[in-house]
């Protein structure tokens, strides 16, 4: 049986759902206008104002957000309440430049949990259910905002945070969790750890995970839940709009709901910034209709993804958005061949191996080199010579008719690529450009 947190809102007609996105949309538009001058400078500059914005009909006439306006205006240049009524703040994962600072009210922090109250329900959720949050706390939002969610959903909630993976183990079994939350490599880590500890699925009591913050394949869940023996739903989010809960799972398992009735989504042409038709693949692109301390308007999200308007089986009817199949800024231009490091991971996967790679771009003699690492698993560990150069011609003629281009494999030994307890690290790139 389907489960839902505000199954009125949830579920509602379309039609109803767009009249709460044209009423709050007006609102909020005049919400920026007034207290956010770096954004009302921007419409200015456009020749926008709030009288021309009736409807989402006309939200295409907005300018646009983007990670250098969150630079340009750190940190408090986008603020829309004054400090004082903000109540928290949290921070990017992000190494490079700047970090991004996002601030929340009362009411922004209880709107963002009943975001991921939702998904966890969506999981199957309820009061029974003892939920393990295995995101870092801190600065990112995982861990808290699926505490918020998990406690709202009324789950017993275990805020164990990332690190000491034997002890997270213990206390699935001990506490007898049913519900995992952290990143899909950690997910899988936890999965290789239990292995190792001589555990298989049926010594814990898991019967879901909420897994997102990063780019993983369907591959990699079917491993999850075989591995773990759960269902394995997908998350995403980004700390500019709240954190994860923007778009979350349900039983139909293929592409995540957008919490529409706090969130308008378009898809754009990267390059020419025109709006795209639903189906279409480009760069996903938010609005944030409800928050306050800092009202996201247009965000450029970076994140390149198709949107679905069709009915789910699930009940639920807001939109649904695919699994992103990558950054605009991580997808790699090796020899002028635009590359995913998603598409290298569906070839590993396919093949018999764990998402444990890493990818290593240079640039030699003005030739881009593509060197892929990837880990054997303790299955096939072998140092058989011929043996393993089979297998290595075996994922370069993968990768090529994947990626039409040629990569250099190089099978290492289990456990040799560091783990990440957050999100993992799969590419360097040495070249300098
Ligand atoms: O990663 C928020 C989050 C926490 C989401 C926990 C889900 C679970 P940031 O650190 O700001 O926030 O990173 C946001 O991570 O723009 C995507 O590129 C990527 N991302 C997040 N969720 C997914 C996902 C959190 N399910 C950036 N699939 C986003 C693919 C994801 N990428």
């Amino acid at each position: 049986m389907e489960r839902y947190y505000q199954e009125e809102i949830e579920c509602a007609a379309p039609e109803k759902i767009r009249g709460i996105q044209d009423e709050k949309l007006v609102a909020q538009v005049k919400h920026v206008w007034d207290n956010v001058p770096y954004y009302r400078k921007k419409m200015e500059e456009k020749g926008v104002t709030p009288d021309d914005i009736k409807s989402v009909d006309d939200l295409h006439k907005l300018p646009f957000l983007s990670k250098y306006d969150l630079r340009d205006a750190y940190p408090y240049g986008l603020l829309g309440v004054p400090l004082k009524d903000c109540v928290r703040i949290h921070s990017t994962s992000g190494t490079t430049g700047k970090r991004v600072v996002a601030f929340y009210t009362q009411g922004d922090i209880d709107l963002w949990e009943d975001c991921c109250a939702r998904a966890i329900t969506a999981a199957g959720g309820t009061k029974e259910d003892v939920c393990h949050v295995s995101y870092g706390y801190g600065l990112f939002t995982g861990g808290l905002g699926l505490h918020g969610g998990s406690q709202k959903a009324g789950c017993l909630t275990v805020p164990v945070s990332s690190g000491n993976t034997e002890r997270q183990i213990m206390f699935i079994r001990d506490l007898q969790a049913t519900i995992l939350c952290c990143t899909p490599s950690y997910a899988a880590y936890l999965g290789e750890s239990m292995k190792e500890m001589g555990m298989g699925p049926d010594d814990i009591p898991l019967k879901a995970g909420i897994f997102g913050a990063e780019a993983w394949s369907e591959e990699m869940r079917h491993d999850i839940e075989k591995t773990l023996g759960i269902k394995a739903y997908d998350i995403y989010g980004l700390t500019e709009l709240s954190g994860p809960g923007v778009a979350f799972e349900c039983s139909a398992q293929n592409g995540m709901h957008i919490n529409e009735d706090h969130f308008i989504a378009e898809i754009i042409d990267p390059d020419t910034e025109e709006v795209l038709p639903d189906g279409s693949q480009g760069e996903l692109v938010f609005t944030a209709i409800d928050k306050k301390a800092f009202p996201m308007m247009r965000y450029r999200t970076r994140d390149i993804c198709t949107l679905h308007r069709e009915k789910c089986s699930c009940g639920r009817t807001f939109i649904k958005m695919e699994k992103p199949k990558g950054r605009t800024d991580d997808m790699l231009i090796i020899r002028g061949v635009n590359v995913f490091p998603s598409q290298i991971e569906t070839v590993l996967l396919e093949n018999g191996y764990q998402a444990n790679y890493q990818i290593i771009v240079d640039r030699v003699n003005n030739t881009d080199t593509l060197d892929v690492h990837v880990e054997m698993t303790p299955e096939m560990f072998t140092d058989d010579i011929t043996e393993i150069n089979k297998r290595q011609a075996d994922l370069v003629k993968g990768m090529l008719s994947m990626l039409g281009i040629k990569a250099k494999v190089t099978l290492v030994a289990p456990k040799s690529i560091t783990r990440s307890e957050g999100k993992a690290v799969r590419v360097i790139d040495n070249r300098k450009i």
